[in-house]
């Protein structure tokens, strides 16, 4: 039994048989189908790039490919843009589109490219173009269109897509789509087979998320955490008692095995106060199959490129870290869990992460809930926020179809937002 989290101590046979383990464990289930309609994907925009690029010849508007464009948020949370992304490039495929992101420049410094999707390098061809957003933050949603209309029909040039939110959740309830995705996407794990390809992580990182890994999770059993105390919500807050419960809870019964508990937070002091809060629990007694390790990242070192703190390289392997976890514990209204949860093929996750809900710190708050301070989900898909406002604003026959899609429950009960 490894008592260290550090890399010296672990001899290069160890690190062999757990690179070859861990390789078999986060293999999970593989999404065939989807592989090869991203390969063909790749390869026709690709193509159709080169040929407008290198063509001197002008081309009419209705001789462009009609496109979606993703407009990222890069002032706000990194976890945050991965769903547009995902939304996005899902409209581009079953519509039959090609897919941009509109300014994020450094993409590239963090993700893998397997085809060039940035808008600067055909926006200017669009100039006179059709467009209109298709989401458009919390302020405009067409959902009657994404939930039950064909999407195919729509004639605009551009379609805009600004959003924090995984608004494309509705279409997986269309009757026009449900054939495209019981065939290419049966298990209905869309975020996870969009965002492994699109959001694969450039191989520095990925490597440094590698050597953790190994050194780290190579336990019968490991568990993630994801504390989110900044961000606090109508004076809202989860207590960290409340994610040493829950653990305590996971881990009855598992007296003889090797355990990890990976921590992650947005503040040093909270990642500090949980781990040390964690180990006064599990390490007071010299006791050493549970470990409890976390990243160096320094969470109060300001950003000064947005309003973010910590580095984006930091979040991604924090991020990606919890996605490898066998079972994850993350914070009500918070991004960065979430995508963590689908962020990986993780076959033993399937049920999703348990989320600790808020409590306020009032007793005669009618609406404290200090009896449901975690839920369990029933999939790693992320949270839609917006389904509550669906919900809610839509027509009776939008609703009705959104409310084919099994895991609509999941979508609506994720978020402290109440419209
Ligand atoms: N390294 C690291 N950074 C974190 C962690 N949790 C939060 N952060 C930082 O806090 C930001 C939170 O933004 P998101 O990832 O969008 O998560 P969110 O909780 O939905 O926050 P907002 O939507 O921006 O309010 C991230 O971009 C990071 O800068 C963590 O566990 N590790
Ligand atoms: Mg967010």
């Amino acid at each position: 039994m490894i008592e260290s989290e550090n890399a010296e101590n672990i001899n290069a046979e160890n690190v062999e048989k757990a690179t070859k383990d861990n390789e078999r464990k986060y293999e999970g289930v593989k999404h065939l189908e989807f592989d090869i309609v991203y390969n063909k994907y790749v390869e026709k925009h690709n193509r159709i790039i080169a040929k407008l690029l290198n063509s001197s010849a002008k081309y009419n508007l209705s001789e462009l490919p009609k496109v979606v464009v993703y407009q990222p948020d890069m002032i706000n949370g990194f976890g945050n843009r991965f769903p547009g992304i995902v939304c996005s490039f899902l409209y581009s495929l079953i519509t039959d589109r090609l897919f941009f992101i509109e300014g994020y420049n450094n993409f590239s410094d963090y993700h893998v490219k397997d085809f060039d999707h940035d808008w600067k390098i055909l926006s200017n061809l669009y100039e006179n173009s059709t467009s209109r957003h298709l989401h458009h933050e919390n302020d405009y949603n067409d959902f009657q269109l994404v939930t039950r209309g064909n999407l195919s029909n729509e004639d605009k040039d551009i379609l805009y897509v600004k959003t924090w939110d995984y608004a494309c959740a509705p279409i997986t309830s269309n009757p026009h789509y449900k054939r495209w995705f019981d065939k290419i996407i049966p298990d209905y794990r869309v975020f996870t087979a969009i965002s492994l390809k699109l959001l694969s992580l450039h191989p520095n990182i990925n490597k440094r998320v590698e050597t953790f890994a190994n050194n780290n999770f190579f336990t019968d059993y490991t568990i993630g955490i994801h504390l989110r105390e900044k961000k606090r919500l109508a004076g809202m807050m989860a207590p960290v008692d409340h994610y040493i419960q829950v653990v305590k809870m996971l881990l009855i019964k598992m007296n003889n095995m090797n355990i990890t508990i990976f921590v992650a937070a947005d503040t040093n002091y909270g990642r500090e106060n949980l781990v040390n809060s964690l180990r006064d629990v599990y390490n007071s007694n010299n006791n050493s199959s549970v470990k409890i390790v976390h990243t160096e990242e320094d969470l109060d070192a300001p950003n000064l490129i947005n309003a973010n703190t910590g580095s984006e390289v930091g979040a991604l392997i924090d991020m990606k870290l919890l996605s490898l976890c066998d079972d994850l514990l993350i914070t009500y209204g918070s991004s960065f869990g979430y995508t963590a949860a689908g962020w990986s093929q993780k076959a033993s996750r399937q049920r999703g992460p348990f989320v600790v809900m808020p409590i306020k710190n009032s007793k005669d708050d009618l609406f404290v809930a200090d009896k449901v301070w975690v839920t369990g989900t029933i999939s790693c898909e992320p949270c839609m926020y917006l389904s509550k406002k669906l919900i809610h604003d839509e027509d009776e026959e939008t609703v009705r179809i959104f409310k084919t899609n099994p895991l609509w429950i999941h979508y609506s009960q994720c978020h402290w937002l109440v419209f």
